[in-house]
């Protein structure tokens, strides 16, 4: 278990709050598999973090493990790349108390996800939540990444974690690499079918608003069927035209087109052949996740061997910074 060849080293991390969307597969998943070809890569099931919504225990155990499935149902190889789950990593919470240190309450306070979750759930807002970003940021730190892909909407805790790793740095000595965001032009904010001006998200009422990835593809050529659209009619790019705008890049991802491209195949053409085009694209992007997944998902001891595995090599790489972090502290060693 050597180091990382030169490789440039990437790391993300996905909640297990329920099944992802095809927001988070184009957003995120997918250039996870993507970069796993390149790089040295870390992806993580952030289980710690999704303890802020306290979820019933069994529940969050069984998405756990599907979660992990499923990452490995999109083509990771846990040979390959390190797929673990976060809480089987202590160093993960024990470098974010420090780093809690480092951080100032008025930038944290300032993070958007805190201020628009607590609007939302204001009978829970916990101290886990307000802390959310400095356990992210640990989580990336912990391995050196040079790269941290994820959708537009993490952008924000990615400038945290690089203001904390500047500061540390600062005052120490260089202890932590300061990551960059890897966030993919088209599909890095897939907004929802029913709402196009908010995002897709997992955790939407309507179930309408959002595929999920492991949608059969009856439901997933309703929901797109059903997407609001405009009373235009014609397929083009263009302000005020969210409902098309989102269809198009979802339209994109899935076949690598441009939307110069998709605006030629479709001129002439109405909304009914545009969306039935696009919902076979998603249909066909989304198939070998669900049959790999239904495959994995059945095969528990697979899973637990993997995890075992992706927790050792994670710990490995982890403990290093986390030792480095605390003899800069002043923590008395042996
Ligand atoms: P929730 O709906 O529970 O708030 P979520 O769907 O945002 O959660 P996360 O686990 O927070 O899911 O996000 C996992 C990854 O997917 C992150 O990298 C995030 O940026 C990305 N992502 C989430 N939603 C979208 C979206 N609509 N478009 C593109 N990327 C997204
Ligand atoms: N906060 C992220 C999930 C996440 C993450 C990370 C992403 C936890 N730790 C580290 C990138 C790197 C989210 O809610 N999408």
């Amino acid at each position: 278990m050597e180091a990382t060849q030169n490789k440039k080293i990437v790391l993300s991390a996905i909640q297990p709050t329920g099944t992802p969307t095809l927001g988070n597969y184009l957003g995120a998943l997918k250039n996870w598999k993507t970069m796993s070809a390149d790089y040295e890569c870390f992806y993580a099931v952030a289980d710690l973090h999704s303890i802020t919504v306290r979820p019933e225990p069994a529940l969050l155990r069984r998405r756990t493990l599907e979660m992990y499935a499923l990452l490995l149902a999109i083509g990771l190889d846990p040979k390959e790349n390190t797929v673990f789950v976060q809480s089987h990593v202590p160093a993960h919470a024990q470098l974010a108390w420090i780093l809690n240190c480092y951080a100032q309450f008025g930038e944290a306070a300032r993070m958007t996800q805190f201020k628009d979750k607590s609007e939302k759930h204001p009978e829970n807002v916990n101290v886990g939540l307000f802390a959310y970003p400095m356990l992210m940021a640990a989580d990336i730190l912990l391995y050196q990444a040079d790269y941290v892909p994820v959708g537009h909407d993490q952008k924000q805790h990615l400038e945290i974690t690089r203001d904390i790793a500047e500061r540390f740095n600062g005052i120490y000595g260089q202890t932590f690499k300061v990551p960059e965001p890897f966030i993919g032009k088209a599909g890095a904010n897939i907004k929802s079918l029913q709402d196009p001006t908010q995002k897709m998200s997992k955790s939407d009422p309507n179930a309408k608003a959002f595929i999920s990835m492991l949608d059969d593809a009856d439901a997933i050529v309703r929901k797109i069927k059903s997407a609001v659209t405009d009373s235009e009619s014609y397929v083009r790019y263009a302000e005020g035209k969210d409902g098309v705008n989102n269809l198009m890049g979802i339209y994109a991802c899935c076949t690598g087109r441009s939307y110069e491209q998709i605006e030629q195949e479709f001129a002439g053409k109405g909304y009914g052949d545009f969306k039935a085009a696009v919902a076979e694209a998603v249909v066909e992007e989304l198939r070998p996740v669900k049959t790999e997944f239904d495959r994995l998902i059945d095969d528990k001891a697979y899973l637990t061997a993997c995890m075992q595995e992706g927790a050792e090599k994670a710990s490995y790489f982890a403990g290093k910074t986390l030792r480095k972090a605390m003899k800069k502290v002043g923590f008395y060693q042996f």
